[in-house]
């Protein structure tokens, strides 16, 4: 009786509570670094006014990582955790698919909303996602654009964009929505509009044997900056360290400022492309119900350290950029976080007040946002595990980062005070100020505590690899990857 009430009741209301709940634009750009942005490294000459404006409107996350992944395709395990909510060993794929439980992909961001009656779109790049979630959306228009035109770039998810909400205004759809906008760029083949390239000095260089011209309006080069990685990290033969069009195995300054150059071509004309889709929400008059979060699938190093790739833990590539504006959020706010980007489920289901699925292992930030917390977890923990095994894992807490790199004949450690040494520079960086601090032996407890950290944090996630000098718990090694030189990802 009391059931067929509420019942009775949800369905005479629904007009109404569906046109109260926000909607949701979630935009998600592919291979970017939080440093790339203003708002995130105030030395950045990337033009982005409108994800600036975003962010002053809204908050900044300054502790957004992605957990990490178990291949070179770094995009497959991040995207599983954005649309899943779950952690790194408890995907359907990878090692961690017997932790998980069948039919996920019902359980993830499109059915989730639709089913809480949202009209769910989104367009985004295709393969190295997960397809079997990403189709469950009403309306998908997912396609690879990484040209320099409006048809091959970034303008044509926008287009897919407004031509929904054409749609929608046109068919006087009063369902809230959840749009996932996502961009192909700044993804290598990064290969920008003609004017952005040249606002930035830069060229689509196609040839491997010599430098691309150098130009005073390239950006300068990072401040982490090395010709070659000082040490085999595990993984430094992966299709991105040696295969990226513009860079193959060229660290020189030239081609690292001119392959920023091409990054912020790409960044800019996203940023563009996000503007004409507000302007038209704002036209609509939906734009101050809208959440609006800005991220990416994880960063990237384009010569910070040596590496050119998505594969390491630095925090220029485990870290991610994190903006998030609307409804009850001041304007201006700044917080960590400590974040990952599998708390996106749950945070987007509390803001809508929408029940996250219970397959669901997030945490929902909006606390954050409201101001009312800091951070929502002590403890971060990373993983890259595609190429040597057990690969690199990484824990931080507080202002410190542990790095451990193990595979046939590597082990390294690194152990950083992100405040003292926030580029994370070591002894090849020439810094007095700032290096490794794993063998300085006045830091021999920080480094043990560090690795317990790490050890608890590998334990609860249920990370099946375990380091030398680490108990092995009885676990038996996964047996299936292939050895390093194997098979290399198509790096889409
Ligand atoms: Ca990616």
């Amino acid at each position: 009786m009391k059931a067929s009430l509420l019942l009775i009741l949800s369905a005479f209301h629904f007009p109404a509570l569906a046109a109260e709940k926000p909607n949701i634009l979630f935009i998600l750009v592919d291979d970017q670094s939080p440093f790339d942005f203003k708002f995130h490294n105030p030395d950045s000459t990337l033009d982005s006014p409108v994800i600036d404006r975003l962010a002053s409107g809204g908050m900044i996350l300054d502790a957004a990582y992605h957990m990490g992944s178990f291949t070179g395709a770094v995009c497959v395990p991040s995207r599983h955790m954005i649309s899943s909510g779950r952690t790194v060993w408890h995907l359907p794929v990878g090692h961690g698919s017997k932790n998980c439980p069948p039919g996920l992909e019902n359980n993830t961001l499109g059915p989730v909303f639709s089913r809480a009656g949202y009209a769910t779109m989104r367009t985004c790049k295709d393969g190295n996602s997960y397809t079997a979630a990403d189709k469950l959306f009403d309306v998908v228009h997912d396609a690879s654009k990484r040209g320099g035109t409006a048809e091959s770039g970034s303008a044509w998810h926008a287009e897919r964009v407004l031509d929904y909400l054409g749609e929608r205004k046109a068919k006087k759809d009063g369902r809230p929505f959840f749009i996932q906008l996502g961009f192909s760029h700044p993804h290598d083949v990064r290969d920008g509009t003609p004017e952005l390239l040249a606002k930035y000095g830069a060229t689509n260089h196609k040839d491997p044997s010599m430098a691309p011209p150098a130009h005073p309006k390239q950006p300068p080069l990072p401040p982490n900056w090395l010709p070659a990685h000082p040490f085999d990290n595990t993984e430094m033969g992966v299709r991105d360290e040696v295969a990226v069009s513009g860079v193959w195995k060229r660290r020189d300054q030239a081609t690292i400022r001119n392959e920023i150059g091409r990054e912020y071509a790409c960044s800019e004309n996203i940023d563009i492309q996000i503007g004409r889709v507000l302007a038209w929400l704002e036209e609509m008059g939906e734009l101050d119900n809208t959440y609006i979060l800005y991220t990416a699938d994880h960063g990237i190093a384009i010569g910070r350290h040596g590496l050119q790739g998505k594969q390491n833990l630095y925090e220029h590539t485990w870290r991610v950029p994190m903006i998030v504006k609307g409804p009850g959020i001041k304007p201006g706010g700044r917080a960590p976080g400590n974040v990952y980007l599998g708390d996106l489920l749950a945070t987007f289901c509390d803001l809508s007040g929408v029940s996250p699925p219970e397959t669901n292992e997030g945490t929902s930030f909006k606390p954050v946002l409201l101001g009312e917390k800091q951070t929502v977890r002590d403890t971060l923990y990373g993983v890259y595990s595609g190429g040597g095994k057990p690969g690199m894992r990484c824990v931080k807490q507080g202002d410190w980062k542990l790095i451990e790199y193990e595979a046939p004949g590597v082990r390294e450690t690194q152990l950083f005070s992100l405040k003292e040494n926030p580029h994370e520079l070591i002894a090849e960086h020439e810094n007095p100020k700032a290096t490794n601090l794993a063998k300085d032996p006045q830091h021999a407890a920080k480094l043990a505590e560090m690795r317990t950290l790490l050890l608890a944090e590998m334990r609860r996630l249920n990370d099946p690899w375990r380091f030398s000098g680490q108990p092995d718990d009885g676990l038996t090694p996964p047996k299936s990857d292939k050895p390093r030189g194997g098979k290399k990802f198509d790096g889409k």
